[in-house]
């Protein structure tokens, strides 16, 4: 077994590490389906969305992973549909997913409102199955859109569970969307883990107990913001999320992020502010002061007592953060009108 922590390159990683045995039949159907979208001349998004898991051993008993419920990319993938956007949604394994969402085994458990009706015909002895008044426009609402979505085939969705498998899925899936050149948008919300056990360092077994305490030395994720901008895709537009717990951090974090990698913004938020706001932090190309890279920083703000689940009329910052990405993509796709 090895046990020198590595530094992993991107490169290095995907020479090391196996790809999930799922991903040459995902890719197939993502080609097949971005074709269908370059055809209809739409814009593509890639929004991935919620946790990665971490397993501490091959046969995995144990993981470690982290809060993500998937809300944000969920949320955000309706309001990419609604503006017109073909989506591709990324997402961990049972997290939250668009239109679904709003009927969450836990917070609107859809079974609640559904009530059998007393038959009156004798003939039939199949009691029929129908939704409660107070919930029907909202339902019937949701399930418009998602039925017009499932006609227009406007939605795909690919499932991962580890880190390892959102990298390898990550890659494949971003360079099939280069063709799109400055119509693709890549929106990175997923929580992704920073820390991870090669397979080579795996113990093949449950982790016994009976030693006293557990050490494990993880190896760091590679960072793959650089090579996404500059390999995977061509020209697309790169949102990356950054999340802090310290505020004093996330501006400084989200600045050094777009100076590393290259691409086009980092939306910042402060995990217990995440649903009201969030700050867009760009570079400023046209303003450098001694070489220094200025930035801009625009923060978007709601209401808080709008958010709550359960009032009348809730607002999703999500709603917001999408206006405000269209607008920037659309001006991204101006720049060269003679590309696709
Ligand atoms: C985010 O910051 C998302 O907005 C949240 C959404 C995960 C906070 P929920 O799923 O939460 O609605 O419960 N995502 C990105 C976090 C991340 O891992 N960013 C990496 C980093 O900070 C860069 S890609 O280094």
């Amino acid at each position: 077994m090895i046990t020198e922590p590595t530094s992993f390159s991107a490169e290095s990683y995907f020479a090391t590490q196996p790809p999930p045995p799922t991903l040459e039949h995902d890719v197939e159907r993502v080609t097949e389906w971005v074709q269908k979208q370059v055809a209809a001349g739409r814009r593509v998004v890639l929004v991935t969305s919620g946790g990665t898991t971490v397993p501490l051993e091959l046969n995995v008993v144990r993981f470690l992973d982290n809060f993500s419920a998937g809300t944000r990319g969920a949320t955000s993938a309706e309001y990419f549909l609604k503006a017109g956007y073909a989506v591709i949604f990324m997402h961990r394994q049972f997290s939250l997913q668009p239109f679904s969402r709003h009927y969450s085994h836990s917070t609107n458990p859809f079974l609640d409102f559904l009530e059998i009706e007393p038959s009156n015909d004798s003939s039939d002895s199949t009691p029929r199955i129908s939704v409660t008044p107070e919930k029907r426009a909202d339902l019937r609402e949701v399930l418009t859109v998602y039925k017009a979505v499932q006609a227009a085939g406007t939605l795909f969705t690919l499932s991962f569970v580890t880190v390892n498998d959102y990298l390898w899925l990550l890659r494949a899936v971003s360079q099939e969307l280069s063709v799109l050149r400055r119509k693709a948008l890549y929106y990175l919300a997923a929580a992704v883990s920073d820390f991870f056990l090669p397979r080579q360092k795996l113990s093949v077994h449950k982790i016994q107990s009976g030693k006293g305490s557990l050490s494990i030395e993880m190896d760091q994720v590679p960072k793959i913001l650089k090579p996404m901008v500059d390999e995977w895709t061509r020209d697309g537009y790169i949102v990356s999320f950054k999340l802090e717990t310290d505020p004093e951090l996330l501006i400084p974090k989200a600045r050094i992020a777009l100076e590393r990698y290259g691409h086009q913004v980092v939306i910042g938020n402060d995990l217990h502010r995440r649903k009201f706001e969030v700050v867009f932090v760009s570079r400023n190309p046209d303003h450098q002061t001694n070489g220094d890279t200025e930035f801009t920083e625009n923060w978007l703000k709601i209401d808080p007592a709008l958010t709550h689940p359960g009032i009348e009329q809730i607002k999703e910052i999500e709603e917001d953060i999408i206006r405000e990405l269209v607008k920037k993509h659309t001006a991204w796709i101006a720049v060269s009108p003679t590309s696709t």
